[in-house]
């Protein structure tokens, strides 16, 4: 039986602003903030049933997937389902599930939402519904259909829209999980050898995962998975001690708590690539680890809510030694970096400023410089602004902490 595991041969991407939190528009003139940042979207194509009739004018599916981009003049970088269309995407580098408040948001465009169906599943076979978009709503809260530790890698959404039309049904731009983890896959460097669970000799690729995890302070899945070789019952005692070994080495060597981490045998189940080839087999071999949003932290140090003297409640989350946050009520944000214990640089972003930048900041021209001390206690903090790239030397913007 072969019955060794490689872990995914796939670069870990760099923990970069990408994977910050920030807002996106949600098609009818509000914002989203999602909390992961761009890899919440939609990654793949799974399939594309176009509607009947179907537009006149197409983009082809892949329009939805990745972040929002849509224009509107001209119109472009959406995909027009067509009357009762259906697509099915899939997350790769993120998962769904169910958090606080609104989990799954459809952005659809144009001046009013046009219904879809939407569905979830966590293998592509088996679907939940998960309510309908409409009704001024294209973010939909997943938790009265399933489990809190469930993930789901699939959506798929059914046209209920209009028949008529340049490009009938549902319009979407993208597909995004607000309640998304953070997935890391293992370099193949630090795969385990044939038929063994412990891990190889050189851990570099693990190691550097690890320190992002420590950063998140998250709660963590692994998941393993095998290819299809060998009895299932083996597979699944095989992803097991694999899944037990990152675990083993998260908590020993990298000083992660246990309580923190949780493994999960998935066997050969839900491969990824086709078992009938080597290649496709090697990339079903492997071990996934999810990264949860950090909801312990709420409210402590930096993070949490705090109430702005003029400008409402501002929510901030910490990512490491990053700051991203946003205003619940106007979608205006602000990012930066922790410089020491007390202090974050960084700028702010809106819409509606007085002054426009030459440049952008997320595809906005409302930005400026940002400096904002906090107290002791992180019970008050001070800020001061600029617009564009002057010094931030506007004093008058402060908050306390909800
Ligand atoms: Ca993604
Ligand atoms: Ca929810
Ligand atoms: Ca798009």
């Amino acid at each position: 039986m072969k019955s060794f595991i490689t872990i995914i041969a796939v670069l870990i991407t760099s923990f970069s602003y990408s994977q910050i939190g920030r807002t996106y528009p949600d098609g009818h003139g509000k914002r989203v903030f999602f909390p992961y940042g761009d890899i919440s979207f939609a990654d793949e194509i799974v399939s594309f049933r176009v509607g009947n009739p179907e537009p006149i004018e197409g983009f082809g599916s892949k329009e939805a997937l990745g972040v929002p981009d849509s224009e509107v003049k001209p119109y472009k970088n959406f995909t027009s389902l067509g009357y009762g269309g259906q697509l099915i995407v899939k997350f790769t580098d993120n998962v769904l599930y169910d958090i606080a408040g609104p989990d799954l948001l459809i952005l659809e465009i144009g001046s009013k939402i046009e219904p879809v169906d939407a569905y979830i599943s966590k293998d592509g076979k088996d679907w939940i519904s998960v309510g309908k978009t409409g009704g001024g709503f294209s973010a939909l809260d997943i938790a009265d259909y399933v489990d809190k530790t469930d993930v789901f890698r699939y959506v798929k959404i059914v046209d209920k829209g209009k028949k008529s039309g340049r490009w009938p049904g549902a319009d979407i731009d993208a597909i995004g999980a607000i309640g998304s983890s953070m997935n890391f896959q293992l370099n193949a460097a630090v795969s385990f050898d044939t038929g063994k669970s412990t891990l190889k000799e050189d851990k570099s690729e693990l190691r550097e995962i690890a320190k992002k995890i420590k950063e998140l302070n998250s709660l963590v899945l692994i998941e393993g998975y095998t290819d299809n070789i060998g009895s299932a019952q083996s597979n699944m005692q095989l992803s097991k001690n694999r899944a037990d070994a990152v675990k083993n080495f998260l908590v020993e060597s990298a000083g992660i708590a246990s309580k923190r981490i949780e493994t999960k045998a998935l066997g050969e189940s839900n491969p990824v690539a086709d078992n009938s080839t080597e290649e496709g087999r090697e990339k079903n071999r492997r071990v996934e680890l999810i990264v949860f949003q950090n909801t312990e932290m709420e409210q402590k140090g930096v993070v949490g809510t705090w109430k702005t003297a003029k400008n409402g409640n501002l929510r901030i989350y910490k990512y490491g030694d990053k700051i991203a946050g946003w205003y619940e009520d106007d979608g205006g944000e602000i990012l930066g970096k922790m410089t020491d214990d007390h202090t974050m640089v960084g700028q702010w972003v809106e819409n509606g400023s007085a002054k426009k930048c030459d440049s952008e900041i997320y595809g906005r021209k409302n930005w400026g410089s940002l400096v904002i001390e906090f107290n002791e206690n992180f019970t008050e903090f001070q800020g001061k602004w600029g617009y564009c790239n002057e010094e931030a030397n506007k004093a008058d913007w402060s908050a306390k902490k909800k």
